[in-house]
């Protein structure tokens, strides 16, 4: 079944563009992606932006997974890039997060101004990250997709933080994997059908043994007739979900 989730607005288009452009400007490259999904956010448009640079992962929304897992792709992406740390902004806000601002300083440039790129796809809290560096909310922030609209730069000491639009890839490499960016809020939910984002939910948390209100996709529209009804119940499932509702687990 390929249902070819799709959503790569124009501004993503530009953004990428504008990446190349600047790529050789930039010191250090911050990929944040979400811990929820870490294989899954991690996206083929940003590669040729990677290519040859200091690449640091953060792996973001840590609160939401169990930390032993976390560990595994911390390390994963030790091996092929300069470093990658597990982070959460809501909680354990000390501990590797301290870790990072000094690898950060380690990697200063002692006569110039660090300039540092903060890229990502959509809503996995590049902003929210920034305002943390910051120790001020000077970045708009909220739980939706495609909040950031342009690149922003930042100063903190010697520091140049860019802030930028999520960006996305025309095409997914599967559905499963556009179904996932949709769980965590990287896409948004109108652009596809709920139905088919439930139908593949299913899927994904039978993978993960994670139980769901229903034995299956099927079990869910024999149960709840009514399209009103299925509507409201998908959402509250997906709403559950974000809320962390289900436990702490990886999607990938
Ligand atoms: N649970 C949890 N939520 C977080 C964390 N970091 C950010 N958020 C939330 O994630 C949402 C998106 O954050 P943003 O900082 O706007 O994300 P962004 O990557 O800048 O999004 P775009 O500008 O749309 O690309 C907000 O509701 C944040 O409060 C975290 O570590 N844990
Ligand atoms: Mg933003």
């Amino acid at each position: 079944m390929n249902k070819q989730i799709q959503w790569f607005p124009g501004h993503m288009q530009k953004t990428l563009r504008q990446f190349l452009l600047l790529k050789k400007e930039f010191n250090l490259i911050i990929l944040m992606l979400d811990a929820r999904a870490p294989k899954s956010s991690f996206i083929e448009s940003f590669s040729q932006l990677l290519k040859d640079k200091k690449v640091i992962v953060c792996l973001n929304k840590s609160d939401f997974v169990p930390s032993d897992e976390i560990k595994k792709w911390e390390n994963y992406y030790k091996k092929i890039f300069l470093d990658a740390f597990a982070i959460s902004l809501k909680e354990n806000k000390s501990n590797n997060y301290q870790k990072l601002l000094s690898f950060l300083k380690k990697h200063q440039k002692k006569d110039s101004y660090t300039k540092v790129i903060i890229i990502g796809i959509p809503n996995v809290g590049k902003s929210s990250f920034l305002n943390f560096l910051l120790t001020k909310k000077s970045a708009k922030v909220q739980n939706i997709a495609g909040v950031t609209k342009d690149l922003n730069w930042y100063q903190k000491e010697k520091f140049l933080f860019l802030d930028t639009p999520g960006v996305l890839v025309p095409k997914f490499d599967s559905d499963l994997q556009g179904v996932k960016l949709i769980l965590i809020g990287a896409i948004k939910i109108n652009i596809v059908p709920l139905e088919t984002v439930i139908e593949l939910m299913f899927e994904i948390f039978k993978a993960k043994n994670i139980l769901l209100p229903f034995a299956s996709f099927l079990d869910f529209q024999n149960k709840i007739k009514e399209e009103k009804e299925q509507t409201k119940f998908s959402l509250k499932l997906i709403s559950d979900y974000q809320k962390g509702k289900f436990g702490k687990f990886i999607l990938d």
